[in-house]
């Protein structure tokens, strides 16, 4: 846990986190999620639930079920947790002991109220691929 002086047996995982609904999971939330990892040890990952995307407007393809099942199945994922609300971060970030949050660049800015808590990266999104352009591109 980043800030505190190392005292024997604590916590020095680098533990990183990051906020997605990951639907028709694709190349850019790979890459997005692998990026992460690499800037720790550990990788947590709070998948929108479904009732949380509906507030967001965003309808998901896969029930929360699915897309949390897909994510935790990657290699570089180590925990998978729901998101509920825009507001969890900064609970999460203490709960979890959290030492990054990591979002794509289309995000910039936006949670730079969190580095009081942890560090905040916001890493480039993987140009020509979202689940947007799948769905559009499926039924032309
Ligand atoms: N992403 C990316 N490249 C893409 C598409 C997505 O790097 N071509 C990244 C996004 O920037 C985001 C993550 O993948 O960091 C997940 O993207 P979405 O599933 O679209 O999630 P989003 O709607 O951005 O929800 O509280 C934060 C929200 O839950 C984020």
């Amino acid at each position: 846990m980043r800030g505190t002086a190392p005292t024997p047996g604590d916590d020095m995982t680098v533990r990183v986190m990051t906020y997605g609904t990951f639907d028709l999971l694709h190349v850019g939330h790979v890459s997005l999620l692998s990026r992460a990892r690499a800037l720790g040890d550990e990788l947590v990952v709070a998948v929108s639930t479904d009732e949380f995307n509906a507030t967001k407007g965003k309808g998901a393809y896969f029930p929360w079920s699915e897309r949390a099942a897909m994510v935790a199945a990657l290699r570089c994922v180590d925990r998978v947790v729901p998101e509920h609300r825009w507001e969890q971060k900064a609970h999460d970030v203490v709960r979890l002991g959290v030492d990054v949050l990591v979002m794509g660049d289309d995000w910039v800015g936006r949670f730079d109220e969190l580095r009081a808590l942890c560090d905040v990266v916001y890493l480039p999104r993987t140009p020509g691929i979202s689940t947007t352009r799948i769905k559009q591109d499926l039924v032309a």
